[in-house]
C-alpha cells in the first residue's frame, strides 16, 4: 500500500491532470517552501509568487480567453491542492487573483475591462483583490454600507472594506458597493484620490499573506470602471462560488502535508525504546488522518467532475467547503499532537497549516454560514435571520 495515496485516487486523474499536479508540486517544494518559514515568521508575502504562478499558468486557469489557460475545473482544483500543501497563503493568493478578482471581471466586466486586465493578471504582472467584507458586514454582505453614487459619468464611492487579501499590493481592487440600482462592482485603482489600502498587522494565521483595509473616501471612479454585467449581491456571491470550490481542494493539500509529516515523524521519533508509530494510540491517529485526507480528496474530485459537467450547485460547494475544512483542521490538530513539542515550532509545517486553517474556516463563508446553506437546501427553511 502507498500510505500517501492509500485508495489510489491519483489513478482517477487524467495524464494531463497528473502532469499539472506534479508541476505545481515541484514549484511548491523547490521554490516556495524554502522561504515560507521566514515569510511566515516575519508576516511578509513572497513577492516572487505572482509571476511564478503566472508562469505556471494557474492564475484564472479555469477561465477561457484573454490569456487564461482554459483548463478544467478539476485541473484548477488539483492546482489549489498542491499550492495549499505549501501554505494556505499561496492558495489564497491564487484564489483571490483567479476566482475572485479575475472571475468578477471575466463574468461581469465589459470587453474593454477584460482586455485591459485579464491577460496581465493571468501572467501575474498585475495583482487583483476583492473587497466585499466590511468592519460591520461579514457573514451578511447584504448589510454593506459602502455606497456608490453616480455623478455624471463618474461614481463617488464611500466606505471601508476590511480583511482584504492582497489589498495593499493590488493594482486593481474589485470593490462591491450599494447603489440606487442594487449592489455593483467597481474597479478601483491605486492613485485614485481618496483611496488607500493600509496593511493589517497582528494576524496569527495566514501570516505569509497580505491582508488589508480598503478605505474609500469620496473616490471618483469613472463609469468605464463599473462592472456593467450585474446589479445584485449575485455578483460577488457568484465569485465566491468559484473561490470556495478551490478551497474544497486546497485544504486537502494542507491536511495531506500535515498527515505525511506526522507519519514520517512517528516512524523516527522513539520513546519508551520504540518508535512512537508502534503505539496503538499513534496508529489510530494515523489511520484516522489517512482516511480523512483520502475522503476529502474523493469529495473534491467528485465536486470537480460535477463542475466540469456543469452540474455543481452552490450548496454542494457549501457542503464541500464546510466538510473539507473541518476535516483538514482535525488532521492538522491530530498531527500537531503527534509531533509533541516539535509540533508547535516552524521546523515542521503542521502548526503553520493549523493556524492558517483557522482563517480558512472563517473566510469565504464561515463554517456556520455553510451549515445553514446546507440546512436551508435540506429543509427549505432559511435560518440565517
Ligand atoms: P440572498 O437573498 O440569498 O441572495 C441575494 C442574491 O444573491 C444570489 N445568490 C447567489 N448567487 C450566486 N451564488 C450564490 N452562492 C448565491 N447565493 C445567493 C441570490 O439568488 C440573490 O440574487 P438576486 O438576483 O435575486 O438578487 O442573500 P442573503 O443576503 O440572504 O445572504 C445569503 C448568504 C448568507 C448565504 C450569503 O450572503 C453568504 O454567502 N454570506 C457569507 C459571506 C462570505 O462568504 N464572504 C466572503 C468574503 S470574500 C472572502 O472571504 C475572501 S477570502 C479569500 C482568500 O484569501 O482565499
Ligand atoms: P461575523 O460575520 O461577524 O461572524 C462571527 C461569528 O458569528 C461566526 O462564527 C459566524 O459564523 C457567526 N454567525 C454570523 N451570522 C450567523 C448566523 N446567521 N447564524 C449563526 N452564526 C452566525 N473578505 C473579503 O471580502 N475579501 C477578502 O479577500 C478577504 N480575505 C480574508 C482573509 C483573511 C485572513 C480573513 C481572516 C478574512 C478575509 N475576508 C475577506 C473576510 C471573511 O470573508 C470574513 O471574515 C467572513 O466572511 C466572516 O465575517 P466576520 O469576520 O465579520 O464574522
Amino acid at each position: 500500500m502507498n500510505p500517501n495515496d492509500f485508495l489510489e485516487i491519483d489513478r482517477l486523474l487524467s495524464d494531463e491532470e497528473r502532469l499539472i499536479k506534479e508541476t505545481v508540486a515541484r514549484y511548491v517544494s523547490e521554490k516556495y517552501l524554502p522561504g515560507v518559514n521566514e515569510h511566515y515568521e516575519n508576516g511578509t508575502f513572497d513577492s516572487s509568487v505572482p509571476e511564478a504562478l503566472g508562469d505556471l499558468n494557474v492564475l484564472g486557469m479555469h477561465l477561457t480567453g484573454y490569456g487564461c489557460a482554459g483548463s478544467s475545473a478539476t485541473a484548477y482544483g488539483i492546482a489549489c491542492m498542491e499550492l495549499e500543501a505549501g501554505d494556505s497563503a499561496l492558495r489564497s493568493f491564487c484564489s483571490v487573483q483567479g476566482s475572485l478578482a479575475m472571475f468578477a471581471i471575466w463574468k461581469w466586466g465589459s470587453e474593454q475591462q477584460k482586455e485591459k486586465w485579464l491577460p496581465e493578471m493571468a501572467a501575474g504582472r498585475k495583482i487583483g483583490c476583492f473587497g466585499l467584507t466590511e468592519p460591520d458586514s461579514g457573514s451578511d454582505p447584504g448589510s454593506m454600507r459602502t455606497t456608490a453614487r453616480q455623478d455624471g459619468d463618474e461614481w463617488v464611492v464611500n466606505g471601508a472594506k476590511m480583511w482584504i487579501t492582497s489589498g495593499s499590493i493590488a493594482d486593481v481592487a474589485v470593490v462591491w458597493a450599494r447603489t440606487d440600482d442594487g449592489v455593483q462592482g467597481f474597479l478601483v485603482e491605486p492613485g485614485m484620490e481618496g483611496f488607500t489600502a493600509p496593511e493589517m498587522h497582528g494576524k496569527l494565521s495566514l501570516r505569509a499573506s497580505v491582508t488589508s483595509e480598503l478605505i474609500l473616501d469620496g473616490v471618483r471612479v469613472p463609469d468605464a470602471n463599473r462592472l456593467p454585467g450585474v446589479q445584485s449581491l449575485k455578483g460577488p456571491l457568484s465569485c465566491l462560488n468559484e473561490a470556495r470550490y478551490g478551497i474544497v481542494w486546497g485544504v486537502i493539500g494542507a491536511a495531506r502535508a500535515c498527515y505525511e509529516t506526522a507519519l514520517d515523524y512517528s516512524l523516527t521519533r522513539e520513546q519508551f525504546g520504540e518508535p512512537i508509530a508502534s503505539f496503538q494510540l499513534t496508529q489510530a491517529k494515523l489511520a484516522d488522518m489517512a482516511a480523512a485526507v483520502q475522503q476529502g480528496y474523493l469529495l473534491a474530485l467528485h465536486l470537480g467532475r460535477l463542475k466540469d459537467d456543469g452540474r455543481l450547485a452552490s450548496v454542494q460547494i457549501s457542503m464541500g467547503k464546510q466538510q473539507n475544512v473541518r476535516a483538514a483542521l482535525a488532521v492538522a490538530r491530530s498531527a500537531r499532537s503527534l509531533l509533541g513539542a516539535n509540533g508547535v515550532t516552524l521546523e515542521y509545517p503542521v502548526m503553520r497549516h493549523a493556524n492558517n486553517l483557522e482563517s480558512v474556516f472563517t473566510y469565504e463563508g464561515t463554517d456556520e454560514i455553510h451549515t445553514l446553506s446546507v440546512g436551508m437546501a435540506l429543509t427549505g427553511i432559511p435560518a440565517f435571520r
